[in-house]
């Protein structure tokens, strides 16, 4: 059994894709096992994505998670990093296949709705930057 973290960035809360993304998790049989709504700080955004920190688009990346609030889940199910990144679709939507997420709805490479680990080593990451034990129901 595996977990993931998603986030429903702030264009993804802004537009009021809220129900559409969890509508989609739970079409696919994916469970959701811990939620919530967060307005992160800069400083948050930044501890989050301090992998990206030498990349050329950190600083708009932080501001635009920062923007407004997100909605974090832990989703849990057998192979769900995989599963949950293929209803996102790639990162820039333009590449991102036909029914994901990302295609779906993303305006831009940045304002790319949702949020999915990569792997099981960042899904352990961040989700407990997000979340304590006595929030995700085990
Ligand atoms: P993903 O795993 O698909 O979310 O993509 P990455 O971890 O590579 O990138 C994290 C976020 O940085 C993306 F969701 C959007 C943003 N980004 C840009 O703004 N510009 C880029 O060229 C690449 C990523």
């Amino acid at each position: 059994m595996e977990r993931t973290l998603s986030i429903i960035k702030p264009d993804g809360v802004g537009r009021g894709l809220i129900g559409e993304v969890v509508k989609r998790l739970e079409a696919n049989n994916i469970k959701i096992i811990a939620m919530k709504m967060l307005h992160l700080t800069k400083a948050q955004a930044q501890g989050f994505y301090a992998v990206h920190k030498e990349r050329p688009f950190f600083s708009s990346l932080t501001d635009f998670m920062t923007s407004g609030p997100v909605v974090v889940m832990v989703l849990e199910g057998e192979g769900v990093i995989a599963k949950y990144r293929e209803l996102m679709g790639a990162t820039n939507y333009k590449e991102a296949a036909e029914g994901t997420i990302r295609r779906d709805f993303a305006t831009d490479i940045e304002k790319n709705v949702v949020h999915g680990s990569d792997s099981p080593e960042s899904a352990d990451f961040e989700i407990n930057y997000y979340f304590n034990s006595f929030e995700i129901i085990g």
